[in-house]
């Protein structure tokens, strides 16, 4: 086996030894003119850099588009507005209230006391509905109408330590 490997090694090396001195000779000997090749392929690099431009715009629109970010200024009056003040902290929720009503908006009032957790609102599916950051030292809005009553829960959506996974409460519309 060794010997087998050993001689396939040596012939590959004398291989690309025998490219690299082909290369070597014939550089010397020719002074081509490369002007026509050099534009097609300046001219591929073009159209190539154009496909991907546009590839990634398309696939940056269709990824994010399904993306759950709710209006955040859709013209209602303050009054109107439910508000509920979430505290997080690890690893639980404290929301003040926990029951709202549907089809009127909702305003989330964020906040953390200790470290950086994530608010996602999921419905009875598990599909994300809105989410923001939790953050001590700062109280993020997040502006939710729900459409029907359910249950919905709340997960943690920023590792926050061993027992993220168990962050979870229950938010009631009735
Ligand atoms: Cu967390």
């Amino acid at each position: 086996m060794v010997s087998t490997v050993y001689a396939i090694t040596l012939v590959v090396m004398a291989l690309i030894a025998a490219v690299f001195c082909f290369v070597l000779v014939n550089s010397k000997k020719v002074e081509a003119d490369y002007s026509t090749v050099t534009k097609k392929w300046y001219g591929i690099r073009g159209k190539w850099f154009f496909f991907l431009l546009t590839l990634g715009v398309i696939i940056t629109y269709l990824s994010l588009s399904p993306f759950p970010i709710p209006d955040q200024k859709k013209g209602y009056q303050e009054n109107e507005y439910q508000v509920v003040k979430v505290d997080s902290y690890q690893w639980y929720w404290t929301m003040t209230p926990n029951t709202v009503e549907a089809g009127k908006p909702v305003t989330f009032l964020v906040t953390s006391g200790d470290v950086n957790h994530g608010f996602g609102i999921y419905d009875e599916n598990l599909e994300l509905l809105g989410q923001t950051q939790a953050m001590p030292g700062y109280t993020n809005k997040l502006i939710h109408t729900f459409d029907k009553p359910g249950k919905y829960k709340i997960l943690c959506l920023e590792y926050c330590g061993v027992a993220h996974h168990a962050m979870i409460t229950e938010l009631t519309v009735k």
